[in-house]
């Protein structure tokens, strides 16, 4: 039998007038320590991938750090993560493991799946990343499922699939916004709109002109945000989080993804995409923008030690890492059922 909420509907809110609720200083320096982490772990990434030891495929996030940053921290611990192949910078934001992260890049067994993951892989359920999904819109109804078991067992966590415009391109992503709206299921949305699926554009995909409207007339709250500053987006989410019991909530994000689709370049030089868009948004870039907020803020030398601290750590996670062990071949399929047994 479906299972509905029973809460009286609550008016909707505007959500463009964000909270005004000013944000600690504490708030601002998480926020810009985890974009620090997501993109200077990614400029090493571009560093050392050229030595092809670290063998799996790269969908890097750069461009893409203050949603995850502004979502994983507005979320906190009651986050279920549900993410795509391109999640490095959501794994960073959440867990803050650079350790695990590196030793997984270079498929070792201290990595954060024992190495069997890989960069498309990144989990731990633990620390609130449930599964990342290289099946484009697979991780949709997974969100579903657990939304409709948190708000059963009344755990307080909160289920966030994480997708890009191309998962709107797939079925079960028609069937999920559809059922989800339906059972009034406690799900967040999260559509990371970069405007391709890897070099074609939306206008050749879509019928229509903005999803937005497509998913309200399903019955949602839905929030538009086009930008790259951090904290707009942590209040967004924030003031978001707070209507869930209403039923699901779908965060509409543009962003701009600066290098290739799978890599860890440019590709300007491709054709499918102008690099002046680039520039535009480059100008407005999610760690630079909040690094001059704080510096504004007078807080020169926190920010100095934070990053020293972020940068001594990526160094040590990367030697680290190439120096662990491969994994135990005969640990091949431990792990994939719940109860397999080590062999
Ligand atoms: C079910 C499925 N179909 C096709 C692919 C091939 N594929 C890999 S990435 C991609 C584009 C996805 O684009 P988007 O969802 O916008 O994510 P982005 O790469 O922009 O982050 C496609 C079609 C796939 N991985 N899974």
């Amino acid at each position: 039998m479906r299972s509905v909420s029973k809460n009286k509907k609550k008016p909707a809110l505007d959500f463009k007038k964000t909270e005004s609720k000013k944000l600690s200083l504490a708030t601002k320096l998480i926020l810009y320590r985890k974009m620090f982490l997501s993109r200077k772990a990614e400029e090493k990434i571009q560093e050392e991938y050229k030595n092809d030891e670290m063998k799996t495929p790269m969908h890097m996030s750069m461009g893409e750090e203050a949603i995850a940053a502004g979502v994983c921290t507005a979320l906190g611990q009651r986050a279920q993560i549900f993410s795509t192949y391109r999640t490095h910078a959501v794994y960073l934001s959440s867990t803050e493991d650079i350790k695990g992260f590196f030793a997984e890049l270079y498929g070792k067994d201290s990595g954060s799946g024992g190495g069997k993951g890989g960069s498309m892989h990144l989990a731990d359920p633990d620390k609130g990343v449930m599964f990342s999904s290289a099946v484009v819109g697979t991780n949709i109804p997974s969100a579903l499922g657990a939304a409709f078991a948190n708000r059963h067992f009344k755990n307080k966590k909160i289920a966030v699939a994480f997708f890009g415009d191309g998962a709107v391109d797939e079925g079960v992503f028609w069937e999920s916004i559809n059922m989800a709206s339906l059972w009034k299921l406690p799900v967040l949305f999260v559509y990371e709109d970069n405007g391709f699926a890897i070099h074609t554009p939306a206008s050749l995909r879509h019928s229509y002109k903005n999803i937005a409207q497509v998913v309200k007339s399903f019955g949602y709250q839905v929030v538009e945000y086009s930008g790259a500053d951090v904290e707009e987006i942590f209040q967004l989410v924030r003031s978001s989080l707070k209507r869930l019991d209403n039923g699901p909530i779908f965060l509409a994000l543009k962003y701009y993804r600066y290098l290739e689709h799978v890599g860890t370049e440019e590709d300007f030089s491709a054709g499918y995409r102008d690099k002046n868009e680039f520039l535009k948004w480059h100008r407005k870039d999610p760690v630079k923008m909040q690094r001059d907020k704080l510096v504004k803020l007078g807080l020169v030398s926190r920010i100095l030690k934070l990053e020293q601290e972020i940068l001594d750590k990526i160094n040590k996670a990367v030697s680290q890492a190439k120096t662990d062990t491969l994994p135990n071949p005969k640990r091949l399929y431990f792990g994939v059922y719940e109860n397999e047994k080590e062999k």
